[in-house]
């Protein structure tokens, strides 16, 4: 897998790529990742990539010649890019979204800055549109860290233990069950008793009793959504 991030700003998301299981993707060669700058696209003096709003409006906008001109020559080193739009106004990415998205060659991720992106920009080019959250962030350069995370995290061979793909949030539309490590007490508090006495299929019993209720107090909206099914 390929991640390219196009972004004015290239050192808000190297370092992310440094350490632990990125870091290790990257030394085996399971991800790549490269940067583009708008700004050594554009085919004005100052190299400007933003300008004021259409019918007014706070803030500045980038214009379309140097994303254009950048994501024409990506597509056409290879036809194939998937391309994506972090932005407040996408749809919301999701623990299926990510897993699909894991099986596709090369995905690039526009982050606009200022107030965003002339919408023509992503009309054109935009294979899908995400949001991450309701909230605003101040560019979509966290948002592509996000989605490239959570996307390199189910590509084979990432993860040193690909069986805690299986059990994990979100799988089945329930949040993960509580779980723990030594010491059997802690500040007074005691592991699961069951946990310690090994029996796997009441430890499993367990398990999926205490996911639907974490579920249900944490995220009312999925345990409704799972029970509409
Ligand atoms: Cl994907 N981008 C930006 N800029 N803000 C966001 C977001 C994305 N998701 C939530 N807020």
């Amino acid at each position: 897998m390929t991640f390219t991030f196009v972004t004015l700003f290239e050192n808000l998301v190297s370092p992310y790529f440094e350490d632990s299981i990125l870091k290790r993707a990257l030394q085996s060669g399971k991800i790549k990742i490269d940067f583009k700058n708008p700004r050594d696209y554009t085919d004005n003096k100052h190299n400007k990539v933003d300008n004021y709003q259409a019918g007014g409006g706070a803030g500045l906008l980038m214009f379309p010649q140097p994303l254009s001109a950048l994501l024409d020559e990506l597509k056409r080193d290879n036809p194939n890019v998937h391309i994506i739009f972090p932005a407040p106004a996408g749809k919301p990415f999701r623990q299926i979204d990510a897993k699909r998205l894991a099986k596709k060659e090369h995905i690039v991720f526009v982050s606009g800055r200022y107030e965003g992106i002339d919408e023509r920009v992503i009309e054109e080019y935009g294979d899908e549109v995400f949001s991450i959250g309701d909230y605003v962030l101040t560019g979509g350069e966290l948002a592509s860290l996000v989605m490239s995370d959570a996307i390199s995290r189910n590509i084979k061979g990432v993860l040193g233990n690909e069986d805690s793909l299986d059990e994990e949030s979100f799988e089945d539309g329930t949040l993960e069950a509580p779980s723990f490590t030594k010491p059997n007490i802690f500040k007074g508090s005691s592991i699961p008793s069951e946990f310690l006495k090994g029996n796997h299929a009441i430890i499993c019993t367990l398990k999926k009793e205490m996911s639907g209720l974490k579920t249900k107090y944490f995220r009312p909206d999925l345990f409704l959504r799972n029970k509409g099914q």
